[in-house]
């Protein structure tokens, strides 16, 4: 128990100080330069960027800690649509924005030169960094039985399609579709390293589907902050949309015509939120199977301040410790009382010192 208080307050503590920033990429192609405007120039943009860095938490391997967010609008097929997924992306990109992330919006505007899912492509073959990658899904989508697509203004994309251009990405990713029909995807898209929300738990509920409302609302709602540490998780903001939509159909006196997903231990299999009590999950989708949720509840578009203090590394490596924490308490029934804290009170160890690590961290110059 004194552990737990103890990990409790460090997870509480206060801001983490800055801590050193990297010399930056260009610094050698600065000294080889005579010219003093180019080389004041140059200065001033290193401070800038350094600046941001500071700001986005991004320390010694700043590449992880700056996530990158692609949303994609789709094609809305009625103008009542087209205003809200228009709403929708614009709650995205100003909660991506304000946390620090890098956005790109597809789908605004239609080029016919360069159709939306020719762009698509291009940016999935290029987008081979390493830092965690955002994929949002706003519009309609659809199923036949035989393929799942998302709609797009010109071609539309199939979840096959979408499989083959991630298969080459080795980075953490997320896909977040909040269409209609959209279950598919959870499967094909499916694998270790990844996140994925669907608003359906199948291709037949092809009706509008709510859940993106519900969904961006919840990024900067403080209400979906169930764990009460200062940001909304990904998983938290699943769990909050969900409820939002079945809220909705309750107040309608309808049936719910969607069930979202999340799968996140890359089986394939999907966990509906009412699955969950709080942030675990309750209930499994078989006999056996890891629960979906823990890393999903390691995604923040908006980190806090004290998630920011953390270096990329530190993050990784308590991302890691609390997923083990997570199978840990979960084996709790199967092991004697004895084996079971001294393992708690090891994982909790190394939790805190990651954290008190970060605090003794001098300040960045
Ligand atoms: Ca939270
Ligand atoms: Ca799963």
């Amino acid at each position: 128990m004194f552990l737990l208080l103890l990990y409790g307050s460090l997870l509480a503590a206060d801001q983490m100080p800055n801590r050193n920033i990297p010399p930056m990429a260009n610094e050698k192609a600065s000294k080889k330069t005579t010219d003093a405007a180019t080389a004041a120039q140059k200065k001033a943009e290193e401070k800038t960027a350094k600046n941001t860095e500071q700001k986005l938490g991004a320390k010694n391997d700043a590449d992880l800690g700056v996530p990158e967010v692609l949303i994609v609008l789709g094609a809305p097929g009625a103008s009542e649509y087209e205003k809200a997924f228009q709403s929708w992306m614009n709650d995205w990109e100003i909660a991506a924005k304000k946390g620090g992330a890098k956005v790109t919006l597809l789908g605004e505007k239609e080029l016919p030169e360069a159709p939306v899912k020719e762009r698509l492509r291009a940016y999935l073959q290029k987008a081979t960094a390493d830092r965690p990658l955002w994929i949002v899904l706003i519009g309609h989508g659809t199923d036949d039985g035989k393929e799942c697509r998302f709609n797009l203004i010109g071609p539309d994309v199939s979840a096959t399609e979408m499989k083959s251009w991630l298969e080459k990405l080795k980075r953490p990713i997320a896909v977040i579709h909040c269409g209609s029909s959209s279950a598919p995807f959870l499967k094909a898209l499916s694998a270790p390293g990844r996140v994925i929300v669907t608003a359906t738990r199948s291709g037949s509920e092809s009706n509008y589907a709510r859940f993106g409302k519900y969904l961006a609302q919840a990024l900067g709602e403080s209400r979906a902050d169930l764990d009460l540490d200062g940001q909304v998780s990904l998983l938290e903001a699943f769990l909050f949309a969900s409820a939002g939509v079945a809220e909705f159909y309750k107040g309608e006196g309808r049936l719910a015509t969607e069930h979202a997903l999340i799968d996140d231990n890359g089986d394939g299999l999907g966990s509906q939120a009412d699955w969950f009590q709080g942030i675990r999950a309750v209930k499994k989708a078989k006999d056996g199977a890891q629960v979906d949720g823990q890393r999903a509840h390691q995604w923040h578009l908006m980190p806090s301040e004290k998630e920011k203090g953390l270096s990329a590394s530190a993050r990784k490596k308590r991302d890691e410790l609390e997923l083990k924490l997570f199978q840990w308490r979960d084996q709790k029934a199967r092991l004697n009382e004895d084996d079971y804290y001294q393992g708690l009170e090891k994982i909790l160890t190394e939790l805190g010192a990651i954290y008190l690590e970060s605090k003794k961290a001098p300040l960045a110059p």
